[in-house]
């Protein structure tokens, strides 16, 4: 775990490199090169390619039809998943849809100065792919957190791809809680190629027109690579959160925090800023009493000794500014002002407020997609919404007095840009 205090010498340079940007290349040449063969194949050869990767990744030999759950796969998952996991989901499920139902765009049409009517239609893409990522977790609210938000906006087709076990098996509780939020079909396949295969279809998978998800450095860098193919949500990947606390904090809570996004492991990113000495004391003594009682310690252990960072700031607004630079994907905000606070926040992908704002809670129940953007992306990116789902045309409809008015202007423009035709085709309606 990284220390440093405002007074360190090498604290300045420390925050300068805070400063994030997700530039593409991030993942490396090797990574963007290997991702660009596997998609290249995965076009040449199709299902041959996809079974060649999954057999080398996974351990687990496809067919045609083996690379589709079936439904007796399903009502097996349906059977094996207890009670408390149902009514989890159902709970998720319900807050999903009423926070996506607020944040859907709805039809508006208006008149412009002219009187042409103008307006915007919005309706659900037909075909959607979600990536689950596998790992070291099952994450079963990820299908949620990707899923869902796509039937409540009405999407008929959602195509799950995630990676099973060498034994051909999925999570059972994760298999339910695809079926529970739309998905409709759902192939084991994961990594690049479970991209690819979304992206540019196979014999055996249709296409999907977007893709969703998040993913390890690969799965990241095949959706980068395959837009254009697709278009995507944003490129999610390994978590993270920043606790920026003052004094009035409780050290507990913020230790507790920082070990549960640290136990996502890998490359996963836990920072804290805090103005107050004496609150940074007690959260790195904290950590060191909670995280030996936790299962996951060994991956902890890792995140803590690679991708965590503790600063004591100047003051509050540096640890403001940290935060807008360093663009996290959670922000813990536990200060006493927190509406004035909140204000100086722009790049969070979400921001939790207050001391009793459990990160966890959002990761699994409140409503909001934990689907979010992460190695400073959110500076361009924000995360996973229902409107994602949603295609967007905009009407135009106009009368004779609205034709004539625009006239004059269409012809200026017509004659600017030296093309006759366009004025032409106003005039002629014009009745003179
Ligand atoms: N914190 C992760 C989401 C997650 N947590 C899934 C538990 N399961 C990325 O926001
Ligand atoms: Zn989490």
């Amino acid at each position: 775990m990284k220390v440093l205090s405002h007074k360190d010498s090498a604290y300045a340079r420390f925050v300068k490199k805070l400063d994030r940007r997700a530039v593409p290349g991030a993942a490396g040449k090797q990574v963007e090169e290997i991702v660009a063969g596997i998609i290249a194949d995965v076009q040449k050869r199709g299902n041959a390619a996809v079974f060649e990767y999954t057999q080398r990744f996974d351990g687990l030999k496809l067919t045609a039809k083996s690379m589709f759950v079936s439904e007796a796969e399903i009502e097996e998952a349906y059977a094996s998943v207890d009670e408390d996991v149902k009514k989890a989901v159902a709970m998720s499920k319900r807050n999903i849809h009423a926070f996506a139902k607020r944040s859907m765009r709805k039809d508006w049409k208006a008149k412009n100065k002219e009187g042409v009517e103008v307006g915007e239609r919005f309706t659900p893409y037909d075909r959607v792919g979600v990536y689950v990522p596998g790992g070291k977790a099952p994450l079963v609210s990820s299908a949620l957190m990707t899923a869902a938000f796509g039937q409540a906006a009405g999407v008929p087709e959602i195509l799950a791809a995630t990676p099973a076990g060498a034994d051909g098996k999925i999570n059972p509780a994760l298999l339910y809680a695809l079926v529970e939020s739309g998905a409709t079909e759902i192939i084991k396949v994961g990594g690049a190629q479970g991209i690819a295969a979304m992206a540019l279809g196979t014999k055996s998978v249709r296409p999907v027109e977007k893709i969703f998800g998040p993913g390890n450095t690969f799965v990241v860098e095949a959706k980068r690579q395959l837009v254009g193919a697709v278009s995507i949500d944003l490129l999610p990947g390994p978590s993270e959160v920043l606790i920026v606390a003052d004094k009035s904090a409780n050290a507990r809570f913020i230790a507790a925090d920082m070990l549960a996004q640290a136990e996502h492991a890998g490359d996963s990113v836990v920072g804290f800023a805090t103005n107050s000495k004496a609150l940074l004391t007690r959260v790195q003594k904290e950590i060191e009493k909670q995280a030996p009682k936790l299962s996951r310690e060994k991956y902890i252990r890792e995140v803590l000794k690679k991708g965590t960072f503790c600063l004591l700031t100047k003051t509050l607004e540096e640890a403001v500014e940290i935060c807008n630079a360093f663009a996290p994907e959670h922000l813990s905000l536990v200060v006493e002002d927190e509406e004035k606070w909140l204000d100086e926040i722009r790049t969070a992908g979400a921001i939790y407020l207050g001391p009793l704002a459990a990160v966890a809670v959002g990761d699994f129940v409140a409503g909001p997609s934990h689907t979010l953007p992460t190695g400073g992306s959110g500076k361009s990116f924000s995360g996973l919404r229902a409107d994602q789902f949603q295609r967007r045309a905009s009407i135009v409809r106009m009368d004779q007095a609205a034709l004539k008015k625009s006239l004059a202007a269409v012809e200026t423009f017509a004659r600017v840009e030296g093309l006759d035709a366009h004025g032409k085709s106003v005039s002629i309606r014009v009745k003179k």
